[in-house]
């Protein structure tokens, strides 16, 4: 399909677009992120889409309907990434559909509704810690707790987003800017994304679709000992803040690795002041812990919580918890899944259901409106990596599922 080609050009030169040199990365309103949003956009408009750019830095594209009372189907994904990305994660989400709206458009396909392409600004939680940002903008849920996490510079989420303009932006502010279609007015929302595991890869199918979005919960961990000659302090005599976070780190892992479907991951972690020939005084590193069932997670949280008072107390160390995120797992739409299933099946002659273990924005926006997940093949099930990869075969199937979706949900509304 000529517009699969032109889906790879697009996902090549935006994967481009980066904060730093020789690797992808785009983070919270960076100026990466704002040169993404400025390419999109221009994409967006040449597919005859309205574009508009809300106060959390979303870039929405939107196709009105035939008139004010039209519902509204909602697509999209994310345009922020980790650090050393791939350029799949996210972005594949944003632009496939803009491509699917050209090729409708292209065929004469006129829709009985509205569609909106969300571009969200932030969902890896890189700069802040904490996810879904974008999303919980557009929907209007930031909450003031959101808005005060700071990131390594010391900037909080509400003055980022004031940047420049007079005042920190407060969530009240906020959500009265957001304005998100009312939740009567809106058809759901199908997010693109790529597995990000190995399921599809195993099953020899290109495609699949999601029924629920694992639980997930991360956090900020201080630990705090006394720093001191690395030459001249006998071991007894230590309150090593380093190595009480690294017995806490071994605890989660071989907590995770003997309970099935639990996942826990250090992915950061700092020595304040850290120095060769000094003891480490303050360490502060994150946990992001995840379940399909919540459940599970929270007595996964309870018994890492009591690991960390007892090495605490054994190693005479101070520890705190900044909870960062917590989000329970999300059930996909059984209805609007089916439908999505349907047109799965119409191209690829079969259909795999699926639980994501990574977080996605459909979480939030299940608040406003029911959520379908098309999970597109990764190689090897590789992601948060450059050699993250779905084959422009692949991508050009996901591409025939969403037109099929949109063309059969314009038929069902168009009655
Ligand atoms: O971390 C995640 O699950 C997703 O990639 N944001
Ligand atoms: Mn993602
Ligand atoms: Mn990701």
């Amino acid at each position: 399909m000529k517009a699969a080609r032109q889906l790879a050009r697009w996902l090549d030169e935006l994967g481009r677009i980066s904060d730093e040199r020789g690797r992808l990365t785009r983070t919270f309103l960076s100026p990466a992120m704002g040169r993404a949003n400025a390419l999109v956009s221009r994409w967006m408009r040449e597919a005859g889409l309205a574009v508009r750019f809300d106060a959390v830095g979303n870039v929405i594209g939107r196709l009105d309907g035939p008139d004010a009372r039209s519902k509204t189907l909602l697509l999209g994904s994310h345009l922020d990434t980790v650090r050393n990305a791939g350029k799949f994660d996210g972005p594949l989400g944003v632009l496939l559909p803009v491509v699917a709206l050209a090729e409708l458009r292209r065929r004469g396909v006129a829709l009985p509704f509205a569609v909106e392409v969300i571009g969200f600004s932030e969902e890896e939680g890189v700069r802040f810690a904490s996810a879904y940002l974008g999303s919980k903008g557009y929907a209007g849920l930031l909450t003031t707790a959101d808005l005060n996490l700071r990131d390594a510079g010391g900037v909080s989420v509400g003055e980022a987003i004031s940047h420049g303009s007079r005042g920190t932006a407060t969530a009240a502010k906020l959500r009265e800017a957001a304005r998100p279609p009312r939740s009567r007015d809106l058809i759901g929302y199908v997010e693109v994304h790529i597995e990000q595991g190995p399921v599809l890869e195993q099953a020899k199918l290109a495609v699949g679709v999601v029924s629920a979005i694992a639980g997930q919960s991360r956090f900020r961990l201080t630990w705090s000992g006394m720093a001191g000659h690395a030459g001249t302090t006998p071991m007894n005599l230590r309150r090593d803040a380093l190595a009480g976070a690294a017995e806490f780190v071994s605890g989660v892992e071989a907590l995770a690795r003997r309970t099935p479907g639990l996942v826990a991951t250090v992915g950061l972690i700092e020595v304040s002041g850290g120095a060769a020939n000094v003891i480490p005084g303050e360490v502060t590193h994150t946990l992001d812990v995840r379940h399909a069932r919540d459940a599970v997670r929270r007595d996964a949280l309870m018994r890492m919580g009591r690991l960390a008072t007892r090495i605490a107390r054994n190693r005479g160390l101070e520890r705190h918890w900044l909870r960062t995120q917590d989000n329970a797992a999300v059930a996909c739409a059984p209805a609007l899944t089916a439908q999505l299933a349907r047109s799965v099946e119409a191209v690829q002659g079969s259909c795999l259901s699926l639980v994501s273990g990574a977080g996605h924005d459909g979480v939030v926006l299940s608040a406003l409106a029911p959520v379908a997940m098309l999970f597109v093949r990764c190689r090897d099930g590789l992601s948060h990596h450059p050699a993250e990869h779905a084959s422009p075969a692949d991508c050009d199937v996901a591409l025939r599922v969403m037109v099929d979706f949109i063309a059969r949900m314009a038929q069902q509304h168009g009655r």
